[in-house]
Parts: C-alpha cells; structure tokens; sequence
C-alpha cells in the first residue's frame, strides 16, 4: 500500500472533488486531520478510506490511496461476489480478485460479510470444482496464495490505535487452514483490536506459552481438520486452562467443531461465521473501553486537529 498519509489536495483528486469540498468536510470534521511540524494539514489514507465508506463516494483515483488502481468502489453485491471471486481466483487472475474485494469493502459491506458471503463461497465453489476434478490443486493452492495476500492489503489500508486490546490466535496440530486465521484477523482489526495471527498447526503447549508470555485479551481458535481427535481434546483442554489463568477471552469456530465435539470444549464463545464474530469483538470493546480509536500506531507523531 502507499503512503499512510496524504495531503488535502491528493485526497481531493482520489474522491474526484474539489480541494474546497474537501477542506470542508475536514473543518466540519468528516475526515480527521493532523498537522505536520510544520503546520500543513495531512490526512491519513485510512481515514479517507472510512469517509468514503461511511459516505458513499466513489473513488476515481484509488491509487492516491494505496489502493488497487482498478477499483472504484461499485457495488457488485454480496451475491454475485462469490461466483465473480471463484472465477478470478481460479483463472489465477489476481488484479480482478483484488478488484471484486476491495470494490465491496468500498461499497460499505463489512469484511465479515464479505468473508463469509463472498471469499468461504468463492472457495465452497472451489472446493467443488476439485471434487469433481474441474479443477487442479494449482488452482485451489494459487487462489488461497492470491486472497491472502489481498487480505493483507485489506488489513492494512485500515488504522489501529496504539492502545488497541491485543487479540492473538491459531489453529492446533495438524490443521493447516490458514484462510480463515487471516481473515479473523481482519475482522478483529474492523473492530479495534490488534489483531495478530500465531500462525498454523500449533502444539497445544507452544499455545499455552504464548498465552502465558503475550496475555491477550482475546485467543481465537480456528478448527478446519482434526487429524488425531484425543489430542485434540488435551490440546484444546491445555489452552482453555491457560486462558482461563491468564484471563483471555477464547473464542473459537469453524468447519470441524461439530455438534458432538463442542459440549466436550471450554471457551467463552463459538462462532458459526465472521458476522458473528463480529457483532461479540464490538459488543466486548464497546463494553470495556470508553473510545475506539486513537492515533495509529507505527505513524509519525502528530498533532490531530479537534474536531468541531
Ligand atoms: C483451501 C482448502 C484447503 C487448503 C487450505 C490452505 C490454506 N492456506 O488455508 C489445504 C491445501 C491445506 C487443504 C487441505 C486439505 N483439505 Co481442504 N479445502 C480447502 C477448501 C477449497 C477451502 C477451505 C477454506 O479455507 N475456505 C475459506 C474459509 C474462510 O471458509 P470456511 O472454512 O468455510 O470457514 C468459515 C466458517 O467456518 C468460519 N470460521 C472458520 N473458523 C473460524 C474460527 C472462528 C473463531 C470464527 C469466529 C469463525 C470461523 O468463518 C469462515 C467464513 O465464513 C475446502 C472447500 C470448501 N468447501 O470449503 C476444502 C475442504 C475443506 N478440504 C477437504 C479435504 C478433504 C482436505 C484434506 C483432508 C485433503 C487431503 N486428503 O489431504 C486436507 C487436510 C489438511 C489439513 N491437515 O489441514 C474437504 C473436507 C471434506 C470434509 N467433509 O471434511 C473440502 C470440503 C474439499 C472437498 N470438497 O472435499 N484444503
């Protein structure tokens, strides 16, 4: 992505209205500003990015925000999403998966929505190609290879306070699902948290650890394959114990926690999809916290305007 912050003049050009137009709705506070140390008014893309969100404009110059050149932020819709994203990804054609994605974030849907109404059916679709031999594991390995890296870029066009919860998570041994980490983390971004994950197929005591060492204040789980189900069970066992020592919420999900699995597992919520995750990680920030967003981290240290 491009420069984090940007000048009254580009963010303008990116929306495709006048410097006037723009300077109002900073003075009334639509976009926050900062001032450099030499006094000149910047705006942060991510702020930007929120403004046209919230406000329905187009983008005409989606470069000037580090974003991907062919989006415009046209609303193609959940629905048709999934299909469009199943044909790019299986055409390995990166440019259009990147389009679809960010045109409906930029159309206001939420990443959860667009996770679970748009990239799991993408890859339902997908799936079901490779079933029915229409397609070659080349195919589902380079579209998972493309969405991750989009999600990458997707993540990091949003801002995150310094002062953000952290919130860590994996999957266990053996399960080398990595979709739906990525996109959790994202999710939880949306919300306000400092969302990182460990990565995948974790032993259940390299769990406990980091749960011991970096004490978040959210763990999620996500459960795609369980190769060996007894050590499944212990693993999971080790690492709720340790969230429940260290005070860490532990949230948990996906595909393979079947109905006859879960009254056997200790956490504090299940998830069936993105949305759901969603809605608990804002109620548990709204609920704990008396502002979202601060200053982001890892910018320069500059002064926001007030907003009047
Ligand atoms: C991509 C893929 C893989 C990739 C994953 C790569 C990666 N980097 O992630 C790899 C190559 C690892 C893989 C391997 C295998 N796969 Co596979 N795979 C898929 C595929 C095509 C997509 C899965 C995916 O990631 N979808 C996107 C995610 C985001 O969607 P999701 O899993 O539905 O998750 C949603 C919810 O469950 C929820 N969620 C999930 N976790 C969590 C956690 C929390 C906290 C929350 C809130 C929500 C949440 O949110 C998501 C969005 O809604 C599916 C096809 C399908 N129908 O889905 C087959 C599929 C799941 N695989 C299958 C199989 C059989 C396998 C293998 C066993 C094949 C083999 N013989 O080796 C191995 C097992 C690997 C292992 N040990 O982990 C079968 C499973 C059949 C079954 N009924 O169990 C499927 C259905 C393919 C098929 N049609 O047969 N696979």
């Amino acid at each position: 992505m491009a420069a984090d912050l940007i000048s009254p003049r580009q963010a303008a050009r990116a929306i495709g209205v006048s410097e006037s137009s723009l300077n109002r709705w900073c003075d009334r506070g639509l976009i926050a500003t900062v001032r450099t140390a030499g006094g000149h008014r910047k705006l942060a893309t991510s702020d930007v990015v929120d403004f046209v969100r919230t406000h329905q404009h187009r983008v005409v110059a989606p470069e000037v925000l580090g974003l991907p050149s062919t989006s415009t932020g046209a609303d193609l819709g959940l629905t048709r999403g999934g299909p469009l994203l199943a044909e790019a990804l299986l055409a390995g054609n990166e440019e259009s998966a990147r389009r679809i994605v960010f045109d409906l974030y930029l159309a206001k849907h939420s990443i959860s929505a667009i996770g679970d109404a748009v990239i799991a059916q993408a890859f339902r679709v997908i799936g079901d190609r490779w079933a029915c031999r229409e397609a070659d594991i080349y195919q589902e390995r380079r579209g998972c290879e493309i969405i991750l890296r989009i999600l990458h870029e997707l993540r990091h066009s949003q801002s995150v306070s310094s002062t953000a919860w952290p919130a860590i998570g994996a999957t266990l041994s053996d399960d080398f699902y990595s979709l739906p980490l990525t996109m959790i983390e994202a999710v939880l971004q949306s919300v306000g948290f400092h969302a990182a994950m460990l990565g995948t197929s974790l032993p259940g005591e390299s769990l406990v650890r980091a749960v011991h060492d970096l004490r978040p204040k959210l763990f999620f789980v996500s459960v795609s394959h369980i190769a060996n189900e007894e050590r499944f069970l212990a693993d999971f066992a080790g690492l709720a114990e340790a969230c429940r020592a260290a005070e860490t919420t532990l949230v948990v999900g996906g595909r393979a926690l079947t109905d006859r699995l879960r009254p056997q597992l200790a956490y504090s919520a299940f998830c069936d999809t993105l949305q759901q995750l969603e809605m608990f990680a804002a109620s548990f920030i709204r609920a704990g916290r008396p502002r979202r967003r601060a200053q982001s981290s890892g910018r320069p240290k500059l002064r926001r305007k007030a907003r009047r």
